[in-house]
């Protein structure tokens, strides 16, 4: 079984139970112009998690292990998005608003879908989830049991937010999860460091977090 060094110590793993899970790489969160950087936030800071994870998911795949793509957003009629979330924010900067790329956060809209460059290829799963976390409201366990998982690799936006809360459900439900640093990113650099710590503080209270390099030589090692 690989293992990859790792914080707080060496995380180990077996191919035939283990999913990488790609959350929110979408255009919405991701391109300059779209509903991120319409809040403020610099999108830099987490589009540079792009190039890591596009190398990541390109040797996962050719490992033959499965890749798991979430995407935060709505049902046009919002029916799915409870009242407080949906006027939380500026007016004209709300779910379901028109923005640069469609309407905001809304499915089937361009800014919606995954960004270019980590588009998910024929027969990975693409699992829509209208809140931060990707269990909540969605199959995805559902889908995970069909893949026997038992260890979730958890990648994407943003670190403080739907990582960080899909990595706390999954952890609840004895996910063991591994977060490689440089596949997730956040608007605040502040967040990004202690949201890691977070992490694998207290001997891993939520899981292990590693690089990709290291993880991508593991796989490599297997061949
Ligand atoms: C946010 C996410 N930050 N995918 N969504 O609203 O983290």
């Amino acid at each position: 079984m690989p293992t990859v060094d790792a914080k707080p110590g060496p995380f180990t793993f077996d191919l035939e139970s283990t999913v990488l899970l790609v959350i929110d790489m979408q255009r919405d969160f991701l391109l300059p112009g779209g509903f991120g950087e319409s809040l403020g936030n610099d999108v830099g800071q987490l589009s540079r998690a792009i190039e890591p994870l596009a190398a990541l998911m390109a040797a996962w795949r050719t490992a033959g292990l499965p890749i798991v793509h979430t995407r935060e957003g709505h049902l046009p009629d919002l029916s799915d998005c409870p009242p407080a979330k949906l006027r939380r924010g500026a007016p004209s900067k709300r779910i379901g608003d028109p923005g640069a790329f469609g309407r905001i956060l809304v499915r089937g809209e361009y800014g919606h879908d995954i960004v270019d460059e980590l588009q998910p290829v024929d027969g990975e799963v693409v699992v829509d989830k209208p809140g931060k976390g990707a269990f909540y409201a969605t199959d995805l366990s559902d889908v995970l049991d069909k893949f026997g998982a038992r260890s979730l690799v958890v990648t994407g936006v943003t670190t403080e937010v739907c990582v960080h809360t899909t990595v706390r459900e999954a952890n609840d439900r004895g996910y063991e999860c591994l977060v490689p640093a440089d596949c997730v990113g956040s608007y605040f650099p502040e967040f990004q460091r202690v949201g890691l710590e977070m992490i694998a503080a207290q001997g891993g209270i939520f899981g292990w977090v590693a690089d990709s390099p290291t993880l991508i030589s593991a796989l490599e090692e297997l061949r």
